[in-house]
């Protein structure tokens, strides 16, 4: 089962992505082998002496633009050295499509991640349709929530925590991760919240444990777990009008 994932992140910041990569679990990951991810910094693939990666934009505006061509060195030369022959170029975008838990399962059997991070007002969209023309790549524009972010760095290492974890043998819970894949349900129907969770003391500030969870009738626990999963869920959707 040692299946292999290769992730690339290609950053004009890799210390804002190698410090929180570091400090995790998943970053311990890469140690065991299961994981290897790789931070490249994009102005090593510029050629002038100013290390230029942006542009003014064509048409006008406010901002800067990311240029293609350093963009497009990188990646070539990134594919290259990763002697794998497909590659996923995940271009992080606030216009992209949402990221799901669909989305990183289907990443996480994957055998390679390039994860774009762009900066300023992102990357010239020739980058996208360039990539899209090319067999040996699959190019996602992927946006992790409708708020606005200074760049694609936060959004890639939500990611690659939501997708590493689902590797086998990168968390050490594998009961935790069969739990959930029971909670999957078909496309188009909304997975159940989480029931609430409790441990000890049995009594907190005057706050007892459902006496249910000590009864130790263990038909009755998992009855009053998915009626809790249940009207919790209702109760979400009705608030946030879903
Ligand atoms: C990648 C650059 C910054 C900021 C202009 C005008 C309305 C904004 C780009 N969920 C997510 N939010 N943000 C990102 C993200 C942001 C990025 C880059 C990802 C590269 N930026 C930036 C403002 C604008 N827009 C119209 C929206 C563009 C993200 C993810 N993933």
């Amino acid at each position: 089962m040692a299946r292999n994932l290769k992730i690339d992140v290609v950053t004009i910041f890799p210390d804002y992505v190698v410090t929180p990569l570091a400090q995790s679990l998943i970053g311990k990951a890469g140690q065991s082998g299961l994981i290897e991810i790789i931070t490249n910094d994009l102005r090593d693939f510029t050629t002038d002496p100013h290390r230029t990666v942006d542009d003014t934009p064509y048409g006008g505006g406010a901002g800067m633009v990311m240029m293609p061509t350093v963009w497009g060195d990188a990646i070539d030369a990134i594919a290259q050295a990763s002697e794998t022959s497909h590659h996923e170029l995940i271009i992080l975008t606030p216009a992209g499509e949402l990221f799901s838990q669909a989305m990183a399962e289907e990443l996480s059997s994957a055998e390679h991640l390039i994860f774009a991070c762009g900066r300023y007002e992102g990357i010239d969209h020739r980058v996208t349709e360039h990539y899209r023309t090319r067999s040996d790549f699959r190019v996602r524009e992927v946006s992790i929530g409708n708020y606005v972010l200074n760049g694609g760095e936060a959004a890639a290492l939500v990611m690659i925590e939501a997708i590493a974890r689902l590797v086998p043998g990168v968390i050490g819970n594998p009961d935790s991760l069969t739990e959930e894949s029971h909670s999957i349900v078909a496309e188009g129907q909304e997975a159940l919240l989480e029931y609430p969770s409790y441990t000890k003391p049995a009594e907190w500030r005057g706050l007892p444990v459902p006496a249910i969870l000590t009864s130790g009738n263990h038909g009755l626990i998992a009855k009053w777990r998915r009626e809790q999963a249940i009207s919790r869920t209702r109760q979400i959707r009705s608030e946030t009008g879903e």
